[in-house]
């Protein structure tokens, strides 16, 4: 997908283009069980900002990656994403009603389809990227890499530092490392897939996305932990104020709002300077430099 359109018309043409591929790889709501593919549906397509995807586009146009191999690898870390947020809905978890605007899909459906959709969404997240173009090493390479990034010593991990963090006092370097797992895994796999997607990688290429990525991933949750603490459930689409309400440790509990606010900032600057490492190829870095700029200044 072309880089020369301004970054607003890619983004949009990234959103629309995943969301496309999207409600083609999950099974028609037609097909049984009927109800658990509806609500499959329900979860993943119309809403979401779609960032894990945007990052896989801007990197696989870094390395020149194929479009066909970037829409599965998008559509696969999105899948990975949806099944997460269903699942830390549960009442078993954040117990939340709100979800990208709607009723979340324990309270849109119930609970026992909730578990499925999450389980079944992961199935089909593998499943996509076990199919299609890409020759059979880059694969396994991308299996490999989205099973470590969202199992227990990645997302799944974050997630239980999480739970079990509530009413603790945590240091900022724990809520790095717990940040690190939960957000950060998923979008650091989203970078990688789509480098992966273009040609086999370097160490030292590696090493610039991991530094590129972590600074975004930290940034993406500084930014969450600031927009949930000052603005409304509208804007997110979501319940607002809930960290707060749960007793849970956010930047903002440990920082405040204003070092919160300038370390969102120098987490952006360190992201572009991961990116010199890409200097020699040009503009090809300028899209991962946008999506930084957009983590950051998102307002919802
Ligand atoms: C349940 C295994 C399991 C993991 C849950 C990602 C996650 C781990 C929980 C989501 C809760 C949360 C608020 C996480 C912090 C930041 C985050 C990932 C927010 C949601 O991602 P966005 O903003 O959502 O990209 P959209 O809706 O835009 O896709």
């Amino acid at each position: 997908m072309t880089v020369s359109l301004p970054f607003d018309d890619w983004l949009k043409r990234v959103q629309h283009e995943t969301e496309g591929a999207l409600a083609s790889f999950l099974p028609a709501a037609e097909t049984l069980p009927m109800r658990l593919h509806d609500a499959m549906r329900y979860a993943v397509l119309g809403g979401g900002k779609r960032v894990r995807p945007l990052l896989v586009f801007a990197a696989g146009a870094l390395f020149d990656a194929p479009s066909a191999v970037l829409l599965r690898a998008a559509a696969a870390v999105e899948m990975i994403h949806a099944y997460s947020l269903v699942h830390d809905d549960m009442p078993c978890m954040d117990d939340d009603a709100l979800r990208r605007g709607k009723a979340t899909v324990h309270v849109a459906y119930d609970e026992a389809t909730a578990l499925l959709v999450g389980d079944a969404l992961q199935s089909q997240a593998f499943l996509l990227l076990s199919e299609g173009d890409a020759d059979p090493q880059t694969r396994i390479a991308m299996l490999s890499l989205l099973a470590r990034a969202s199992g227990s010593q990645g997302m799944c991990g974050g997630q239980a530092i999480d739970l079990a963090s509530v009413g603790q006092a945590l240091t900022q370097d724990q809520l790095e490392q717990m940040h690190h797992l939960k957000t950060g895994a998923l979008l650091r796999a989203a970078v990688l897939l789509g480098a992966m997607a273009g040609k086999a990688l370097t160490d030292e290429e590696i090493q610039a996305l991991d530094r590129y990525a972590r600074a975004i991933g930290l940034a993406f949750q500084v930014v969450d932990d600031v927009l949930d603490a000052t603005a409304d459930s509208a804007t997110l689409g979501k319940t607002a104020g809930k960290d707060a309400a749960d007793n849970k440790p956010t930047y903002v509990s440990l920082l405040g709002l204003e070092s919160s606010r300038a370390l969102a900032h120098q987490l952006r600057n360190d992201a572009h300077a991961a990116l010199d490492a890409f200097a020699h190829r040009g503009a090809g870095a300028q899209r991962l430099r946008e999506i930084a700029d957009l983590i950051v200044e998102r307002k919802a």
